[in-house]
């Protein structure tokens, strides 16, 4: 398999500058592939894209932290991405891939490292097995731990996913709004039916992100604004925003990460929804500890330590 880079060597410096201590809430690391080889069941092979440029990237993007989810490339082996946790002096942590047979142990060791949640990866592109029902022993051992599950799939399997969507009990992210259709507007059939799915389970919580990946328009995205910008206004305080660098697998169009954090403004018009959106949130979420229990419910955070 040909290794493949999928990102931008020198995206443009954003007009939209974020709030100080804005989180990046998806991206992944890729290797180095010398410290951590790849997986033998990866889709994909790509070619490094370590700590040190995700974090030159947060700089130069004018975020402040990053939340690192295992990428499928390296399995359930979550070395790298411990890894760039690790080095990145409090400002990152990250979503786990793992084995069904995983020791409460080495779930503990995770906690250490700075995971916070699980991911569920349904895209038959890039895993070879789904098991809800191992699945959902996960999720039940990963609750006690104040994790989450994150959940990854395709609008095709919206219906199907639901009941067990339902039956986790955690917060349930759900990557890319599900990847509906945009193509007919914020009022398509697959955009309905995610808000239905939304207004149903106020556990589950979604991340605007992916623009790159559901636009049909192509930049500036003016479809994805227009199907995105009501979501983040009706679910404003369980919606979270990424880069997806170093966007896996794309290779033709590969997007600008500057332009990527000019949709912000577009998505979140207001300074108190783009606070949601990059801080609070996330701060829930990942960082809980920075959040008073008064100023968790109020929505403001203490200095970040
Ligand atoms: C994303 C999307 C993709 C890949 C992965 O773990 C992964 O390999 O998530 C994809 O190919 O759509 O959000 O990173």
């Amino acid at each position: 398999m040909t290794r493949i880079k999928s990102w931008a060597d020198h995206p443009t410096r954003p007009h939209f500058q974020p709030p100080a201590g804005a989180v990046d809430a998806h991206c992944h690391v890729f290797g180095p592939e010398r410290d951590f080889p790849f997986s033998a069941k990866a889709k994909y092979l790509p070619e490094d894209a370590g700590p040190d440029e995700l974090f030159a990237l947060r700089d130069s993007l004018g975020l402040s932290r990053n939340v690192i989810v295992q990428a499928s490339c390296h399995g359930t082996d979550n070395g790298a991405t411990l890894n760039a946790i690790a080095k990145s002096g409090g400002l990152a942590r990250g979503v786990a891939v793992v084995d069904p047979e995983i020791s409460d142990g080495e779930l503990a060791a995770l906690h250490a490292g700075g995971m916070r949640g699980v991911r569920f990866n349904f895209l038959k592109r890039l895993v070879d097995h789904a098991p809800k029902d191992k699945f959902l022993e996960i999720a039940g051992r990963i609750a006690p731990l104040g994790w989450h599950v994150v959940v990854y799939f395709e609008a095709d399997l919206l219906t199907e996913l639901t009941p067990f969507l339902e039956a986790i009990p955690t917060i349930v992210v759900i990557d890319h709004l599900g990847r509906p259709d945009m193509s007919e507007g914020p009022d398509g059939p697959e955009m309905k039916a995610f808000r239905a799915l939304m207004d149903a389970h106020p556990n589950f919580w979604t991340k605007v992100s992916g623009a790159e990946r559901l636009s049909r328009s192509g930049p500036p995205f003016d479809d994805f604004v227009a199907a995105v910008r009501p979501i983040v206004q009706r679910y404003s305080d369980r919606v979270l925003w990424g880069t997806d660098w170093p966007h896996p697998n794309m290779q033709d169009d590969i997007p600008d990460d500057g332009a990527l954090v000019d949709l912000i403004p577009r998505l979140a018009p207001t300074v108190d929804l783009q606070r949601r959106l990059l801080i609070e949130n996330p701060m829930r979420l990942y960082w809980p500890e920075l959040c008073s229990t008064a100023s968790a419910q109020s929505g403001s955070l203490e200095a970040p330590g």
